[in-house]
């Protein structure tokens, strides 16, 4: 597998830029906040610039309360909830990103929709599991940093969830660090 240097696929200026302000713009709120997007809608794009979409389905797994839910909604400018409750079900969390790809030279729009679903409900009703594993582009494997016992349950996660030789990104994230 051949590694790409940092910075080499993404161009990072291109958010300064007239068009890439102006994009951004359509996906925020005037105070800066992300605009939040439900699964039937869309984002008003400015209409001059032609910007392809690219879905991607990632999901989040890892011992109940290690924080799956707060991680997604963190990433997609949901607010994050201060107490635990089990997620009832599936949960998806959408968030748009727009970046330009250097070697392309094209513009896109990441449409990036994180799932997570509770243990038990997941044990409950046998759909869960098999309607998250459908499709998914990657996995992050969340552990706590203070629960070692979510750390050693990863390899048995990442047998449940991958495939050796399979194309999924695996991503491994390390939450509750004490200070954040
Ligand atoms: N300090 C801190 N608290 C966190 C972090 N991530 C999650 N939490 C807290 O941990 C608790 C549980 O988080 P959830 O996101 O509900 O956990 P979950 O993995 O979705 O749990 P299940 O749905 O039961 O599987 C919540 O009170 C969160 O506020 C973190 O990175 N730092
Ligand atoms: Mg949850």
């Amino acid at each position: 597998m051949k590694m790409l240097k940092t910075g080499s696929l993404l161009d990072f200026k291109w958010y300064q830029s007239k068009i890439g302000l102006e994009i951004l713009f359509s996906l925020q709120h005037a105070d800066g906040s992300r605009k939040v997007f439900g699964l039937l809608e869309q984002p008003n794009l400015p209409q001059t610039v032609s910007v392809k979409e690219v879905e991607y389905k990632i999901l989040l797994v890892g011992k109940t309360g290690v924080g799956k839910t707060a991680t997604a909604a963190n990433l997609t400018g949901h607010p994050i909830p201060e107490n635990h409750y089990e997620t009832t079900g599936i949960e998806v969390f959408r968030n748009y990103w727009p970046a330009r790809i250097r070697q392309l030279n094209k513009v896109v729009l990441f449409n990036l929709n994180f799932w997570e679903s509770g243990e038990m409900a997941a044990k409950k009703f046998d759909h869960i599991l098999p309607a998250c594993k459908d499709g998914i582009d990657c996995v992050m494997f969340l552990f706590s940093l203070v629960d070692k016992s979510s750390f050693d349950d990863l390899p048995q996660m990442i047998c449940r969830f991958t495939e050796l030789g399979d194309d999924i990104c695996r991503i491994a994230v390390g939450t509750k660090y004490p200070f954040s």
